[in-house]
């Protein structure tokens, strides 16, 4: 296989088991070269754990990428996920054209909210921006809240095919050619992924485990991404995505002290597995 750099955005939560600590070692046991550019350092994530501390590296940023681009350091892909603020989505946006190689693809996890509600910190503004970084990607992978806040359709916990449907169309209205929307049950004691690509709708169902877990769309973000970038279709590395992450999350579920997060590193090998 094409050995392949990958870069990802995302916050290093220090303790917590999301974002750059969950996707730096799936991507590496995908194969992939993954370089970093972190969006804010937190003691924490913000989900459950109060007085969080939080630092910003926005201004870090443009001089990082602008060392990257006097280099001629360039990525196969670049996948981003929770990003501090407005501001870093425009640096980013700006930058992309300059570091990807021809044909490499731009993968957006819009990262900001969940069960019908913005994750602490973020607002309407933060919304817009994310807008825009949505429209210049080639893949997104957003749950239905942010499906919702991207589009200006209103949340459901209730729904049938026809409002996953709308807002798969809105998804792909805002220029996004492969939308893949995750958490979508119709059927109790199920849960799914839609894959959405040129003018053809798939759907896998998988089991859903009845616990909140933190986490879970980092983990299911960097196994699709890594699936997808080892030359897997988006269907398939979305269920390959969607197995490990139920498989994680079903590994987890039985040890209540592990609200936090899941424990996705005994499950790797099965993966690397799944990818062969
Ligand atoms: O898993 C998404 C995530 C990533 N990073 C931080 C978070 C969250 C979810 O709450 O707080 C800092």
């Amino acid at each position: 296989m094409e050995y392949k750099r990958i870069l990802t955005v995302q916050d290093i939560s220090c303790v917590g088991q999301c974002s750059l600590t969950v996707a730096l070692p799936i991507l590496s046991a995908c194969g992939l070269e993954t370089a970093i550019l972190p969006s804010a350092v937190l003691s924490t994530h913000t989900a459950g754990f109060p007085g969080y501390t939080f630092r910003d590296l926005t201004e870090d940023m443009p001089a990082v990428i602008s060392h990257w681009k006097k280099e001629k350091i360039k990525f196969s892909a670049v996948y981003t996920g929770y990003l501090g603020n407005a501001k870093q989505i425009a640096i980013l946006k700006d930058a992309f054209t300059g570091i990807l190689t021809e044909g490499g693809k731009q993968i957006v996890d819009p990262a900001m909210a969940d069960n019908g509600k913005l994750y602490s910190g973020f607002n309407m503004a933060f919304v817009e921006e994310m807008k825009k970084l949505v429209s210049s990607a080639d893949i997104i992978l957003p749950n239905i809240t942010e499906a919702a806040l991207l589009t200006g359709l209103e949340y459901r916990e209730q729904y049938d095919e026809s409002y996953i449907n709308r807002l798969t169309s809105a998804l792909h209205a805002l220029g996004v050619p492969i939308v893949i929307l995750t958490g979508v049950g119709y059927d109790s004691g199920f849960s799914g992924v839609i894959v959405s690509e040129n003018g053809e709708t798939n759907y896998y169902r998988h089991k859903k485990i009845n616990r909140v877990c933190h986490g879970t769309g980092d983990v299911f973000a960097a196994a699709f991404t890594g699936a997808y970038l080892s030359g897997k279709s988006s269907f398939h590395s979305s269920v390959i995505a969607a197995d490990y992450t139920v498989n994680c999350i079903q590994y987890t579920v039985s040890d209540t002290e592990h609200w936090y997060g899941v424990k996705f590193e005994p499950l790797l090998p099965d993966l690397i597995e799944k990818l062969k």
